[in-house]
């Protein structure tokens, strides 16, 4: 299937409105969760499973499938309405979010079908996305490793401990993305400590480096499809999203971080989605 004949952008932005309802409507039924940082990832999740990663659903732990690690665990609402909608679990469970016993926890967990590595504890992912690269390497298989980052989570510095090895072991199987969404959890990333200039951070850390606007489907895939064919480089895209994206009131509003919308809330972001 090549990518230009099976893209239908209409379609994919109606994908788009739909995970970000299912989004809501999943951290309203918890009463709890992070709202912002997994609408900001929506369009990045589609591309990912949709296009991207060479997985099965019907078989998460198949052996040659790509690996995404979760490094911004906390985003959890948005990969599992991902992974519900790809099929690894049914739907139903999402109403299951957070309550005790799930398999749904509020910060991602291997005990749910497609996630590869538990998260909460930020700074951690690409570590990790580098050893499943090596391990690629070593066993001569031809997997990828992605992880997905937020910016707050930059300013930790055993990211760029991360960006150094991949660089250094020339690790070409591994891509970081980067949800560029401008806020962490009390205010703007450029206030409490800026990351500027950032796609220059990762070119003198020895990456390959695509930046472009995360919510544009068009402009993810041509960079996904970019991936792979720079030998000797890990490959970075650094994706400018909009924390809260598609609900006027969460918009770059680190209010909307870690917060359930109560039913009139809920109520009042949906009329929003449908336009
Ligand atoms: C090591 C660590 N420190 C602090 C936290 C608490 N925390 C959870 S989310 C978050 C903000 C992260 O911001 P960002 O990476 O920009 O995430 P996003 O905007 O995508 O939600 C913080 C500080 C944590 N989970 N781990
Ligand atoms: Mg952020």
């Amino acid at each position: 299937m090549t990518r230009s004949a099976s893209i239908d952008i209409p379609k994919l932005k109606d994908q788009a409105r739909s995970y970000r309802r299912e989004i809501l409507e999943t951290i309203h039924a918890a009463g709890s969760g992070h709202p912002g940082g997994s609408l900001s990832a929506v369009e990045i999740l589609i591309a990912l499973y949709g296009f991207q990663m060479k997985h099965d659903p019907q078989n998460p732990l198949w052996e040659d499938r790509d690996r995404l690690i979760v490094s911004k665990g906390h985003g959890s609402p948005g990969i599992y309405v991902a992974l519900a909608n790809a099929g690894y679990f049914p739907k139903e469970e999402l109403k299951t979010f957070r309550k005790l016993g799930t398999r749904l926890q509020g910060h991602v967990h291997t005990k749910t079908p497609g996630i590869e590595f538990n998260t909460g504890s930020l700074g951690h992912g690409l570590s990790v996305a580098n050893g499943i690269a090596l391990g690629a390497k070593i066993l001569n298989k031809s997997f990828k490793a992605y992880c997905l980052l937020g910016d707050g989570e930059l300013q930790e510095g055993s990211v760029w401990e991360a960006a150094m090895t991949a660089a250094h072991f020339k690790l070409d199987h591994v891509c970081a993305i980067v949800d560029y969404n401008k806020v962490q959890e009390n205010g703007l990333v450029e206030k409490i400590k800026n990351l500027e200039p950032l796609a220059e951070k990762w070119k003198s850390f020895g990456w390959e480096v695509r930046e472009i606007d995360g919510h544009d489907f068009s402009a993810l895939l041509k960079a996904f499809g970019d991936f792979g064919k720079v030998p000797h480089k890990p490959f970075v895209i650094i994706a400018n999203t909009i924390k809260g994206k598609g609900i006027s009131f969460m918009e770059l509003n680190a209010g909307w971080h870690g917060k359930a919308p109560n039913k009139e809330q809920l109520v009042k972001a949906l009329k929003e989605l449908e336009g």
